[in-house]
């Protein structure tokens, strides 16, 4: 077998609306409108540069097929430079761009290759005359799927390395919705499949789940909110003649979101906050090289400048502040917000002294916390919190350190409000 190489990119999500942002000036709207396509070009830009063999995108090209036209046209334009070089592009579908009961809604050139919903079949990945891999698929047929696709995927040529192309979700994922779920057991149980390397889409955050055989789960190509923080891009990956991988990560995105978290527990004045603010973005900056940044910050944690902070003029200004500051750099730094969760210091021991209701509620939260059968009541009555998907531990195993820590926070949330 000679050797190879190839992109394995998915959760492209080209043309998102970027829905959830407001109030941004034209400049910066128009610079994350176009990421999405940015981050496209760039994949190619490295498949052409890398002359890689093939282009492996596991669904969620688009991140909605009906009303992009201008997403269709530009990836098909991308797909015909791919083209021109002999590289072969094998595509799934996923829940944002189902396959449907017909194919693309725009013409493809002939080096791509669309694996359908129902009865896909192994292809062989050639070039120049060599056969270099065999590689399977399969589409969602709409946009909720609720199969198995791992125990779908038939035995494949023994005799070529094997890639299994699915938009799914392995195990517990936090944030996605379950479709196509499978353990990883279904995938790297040896007496069920012979894969090589499962190129997975779905979850936007990438991960690499089993090394042997290879499970992976390259994230989306670029970030569009706080929840896909860091970097973002796609695996190249080399196969050599021995059939041993080589996995490398490369980034595609640009702008990267980031959130700055600052406890202002040891911080005394607004100054020193701005300073401490400033330098963070400038480490920040320093740290992705030539790509813009957006930014949110969180002022978390105890001090006595909470009351500051919570005045009705003091994070406005600082945002003002800092935002004049940042303009005009390049590449771009858009600084989104900056949200105060900082809370006034309390003597806790002390509260609890007092006869009033703030106290009554804290000798309750501290009874609660130190009975096992209180903690397991507590554990129930919050069990439609833990199995929510928003949950972030996303844990419906809670443990009882879990309900501690719940009722920790809610018990500092009920001290602000009541002393409000
Ligand atoms: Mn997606």
């Amino acid at each position: 077998m000679s050797g190879f190489s190839f992109i394995h990119a998915a959760d492209l999500h080209i043309g998102s609306p970027f829905s959830n942002i407001s109030r941004i000036e034209t400049e910066m709207w128009d610079y994350l409108l176009g990421s999405t396509f940015r981050a496209f070009d760039r994949m190619i830009q490295l498949a052409l540069e890398r002359d890689v063999d093939f282009i492996l995108l596991c669904g969620d090209l688009f991140d909605s097929m009906e009303r992009n036209l201008k997403a269709l046209l530009h990836f098909r334009t991308g797909m015909k430079r791919l083209q021109a070089e002999g590289i072969k592009v094998f595509i799934v579908c996923g829940n944002h761009d189902p396959f449907g009961h017909g194919a693309m809604p725009l013409e493809l050139p002939d080096n791509c290759f669309v694996f359908p919903s129902s009865n896909p079949r192994w292809q062989v990945a050639e070039r120049a005359g060599l056969c270099l891999a065999a590689v399977f698929g399969i589409s969602f047929r709409d946009r909720s799927v609720e199969d198995n696709f791992a125990l779908m995927v038939p035995p494949g040529p023994s005799d070529l390395f094997k890639i299994a192309m699915l938009h799914c979700t392995v195990g517990q994922q936090t944030g996605h919705y379950p479709y196509a779920p499978c353990s990883l057991a279904d995938l790297t149980d040896p007496s069920r499949h012979q894969v090589d390397y499962w190129a997975l889409g779905h979850v936007h955050t990438k991960k690499i789940l089993s090394k042997g055989p290879l499970v992976v789960y390259p994230g989306v190509l670029q970030g569009r909110s706080f929840r896909e923080q860091g970097e973002k891009g796609v695996f190249l990956v080399r196969v050599s003649g021995d059939m041993s991988t080589d996995v490398t990560f490369t980034p595609m995105d640009d702008p990267r979101w980031h959130e700055i978290e600052i406890d202002v527990s040891a911080i005394s004045s607004v100054a020193q906050l701005m300073d401490d603010i400033w330098t963070k973005i400038q480490a920040l900056r320093q740290g992705v090289g030539q790509r813009g940044l957006v930014l949110r910050v969180l002022i978390k944690g105890r001090s006595e400048l909470a009351r500051s902070l919570s005045s009705l003029d003091t994070i406005p200004d600082m945002l003002d502040e800092l935002r004049d500051g940042l303009s005009g750099l390049e590449p771009l730094v858009w600084l989104e917000s900056i949200r105060n969760l900082s809370t006034s210091p309390v003597d806790i021991e002390a509260r609890k002294k007092s006869p009033d209701l703030i106290g009554m509620v804290l000798k309750e939260a501290e009874a609660i916390k130190v009975s096992p059968e209180s903690l397991e009541g507590a554990k129930g009555c919050l069990s439609s919190l833990f199995h929510s998907r928003l949950f972030k531990g996303n844990c419906p195993e809670a443990t009882i350190e879990d309900v501690s820590s719940v009722l920790e926070e809610a018990e500092f949330l009920l001290l602000d409000r009541l002393e409000d």
